[in-house]
């Protein structure tokens, strides 16, 4: 069994994450642990128990982290996510959900420490960042690490160079890049080349509600915003699910292509949170990124509906192929 910490800010795509992890057999999620991000850190919090709960999965902890960035302060991208950070589906509190005494470091520190279990970071890398700072040891302990964040020939999501997770806290973003490099490490880089092809449209929704209308009502209960805010600002009819792509990915590493680059992670000016990818080798430095550039969408949506959904592969591709494109 693949045992995995997700790090998250949920965040709408972020749930959607958890929902397809949670489904798959063959990883254990050990512990979801909280950064700042799209939402405030207990935001995210109560977002994660809201979606665990929707899941009947309470038993998987969840910890808070990192607050604010490294060093810049804190955006949160509630305009993004809505003001509940979860598409303003005002879904309730679950009761009794207090945040834990232990950090979501203290937490890594412990689990990593084995060498057997996994991070899927969704959100800005503050957390690992911290965890660096405490226990270098555990972060380099992390069997395998998949992020979703930067790009490398797609433009940005929140400026015209630079994706959110690594726009919103650089510094972390640089520090775990570079820590990685020093160790000859390896980050698998999940960029917007690659998330910006997978897009939840309405048909899929639709779809999806007919299918199974308990998932398909709560995940439209959640993206609907999201489906405005598209609309609104980059004319998609739909909405671009970044995060559950990096777990698609960790499941199966088929369903991405990309190369190994040395990469960096701009701190200031108006490159600010780009990741800079020397595709051409032109430091003569040794790789600490995997970058994806391609995706096998079909294989992507097969994964992720046959498994939230529940349904077969037959019976999903009877229904969705004509939508997936
Ligand atoms: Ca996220």
């Amino acid at each position: 069994m693949n045992k995995v910490i997700i790090d998250c800010d949920p965040g709408i795509d972020d749930s959607l994450a958890i929902m397809l992890a949670l489904n798959s057999p063959e990883i254990e999620v050990v512990g979801i642990t909280i950064v700042a991000g799209n939402s405030p850190v207990e935001l995210g919090f109560k977002n994660a128990k809201k979606v665990l709960s929707f899941l009947n999965r309470l038993d998987v902890p969840v910890y808070a982290g990192a607050d604010r960035p490294r060093v810049r302060d804190y955006v949160n991208a509630l305009d993004t996510h809505g003001e509940d950070g979860l598409g303003e589906s005002f879904l309730p509190d679950i009761e009794g959900q207090e945040i834990p005494e232990k950090s979501a470091v203290s937490f890594m520190r412990e689990t990593l420490k084995t060498g057997d279990v996994s991070v899927i970071a969704l959100g800005p890398l503050t957390n690992l960042a911290r965890l660096i700072d405490e226990d270098l040891d555990a972060f380099l302990s992390i069997k395998r690490l998949v992020s979703m964040g930067g790009n490398f020939r797609s433009h940005g999501n929140c400026s015209p160079v630079a994706e959110y997770n690594y726009w919103e806290d650089p510094d972390s973003a640089r520090l775990v890049f570079d820590t990685l490099y020093e160790h000859q490490g390896r980050i698998e880089m999940v960029g917007l080349d690659v998330t910006r092809e997978i897009v939840l449209t309405p048909d899929i929704l639709q779809e999806m509600k007919r299918v199974n209308p308990k998932v398909g009502d709560f995940v439209e209960k959640i993206t609907w915003f999201y489906f405005k805010f598209h609309w609104e600002w980059e004319h998609i009819r739909g909405c671009v699910i970044n995060d559950p792509l990096a777990v698609a990915q960790f499941l199966n590493p088929a369903i991405l292509n990309g190369f190994e680059a040395f990469t960096q992670v701009e701190t200031g000016g108006i490159s600010l949170g780009q990741t800079v990818v020397d595709s051409m080798g032109f430091y003569r430095k040794e790789s600490n990124a995997i970058i994806y550039t391609d995706v096998d969408k079909t294989t992507f949506w097969e994964m992720f509906l046959t498994r939230i959904l529940e349904i077969e592969l037959a019976q999903c591709k009877e229904i969705f192929a004509k939508y997936i494109y």
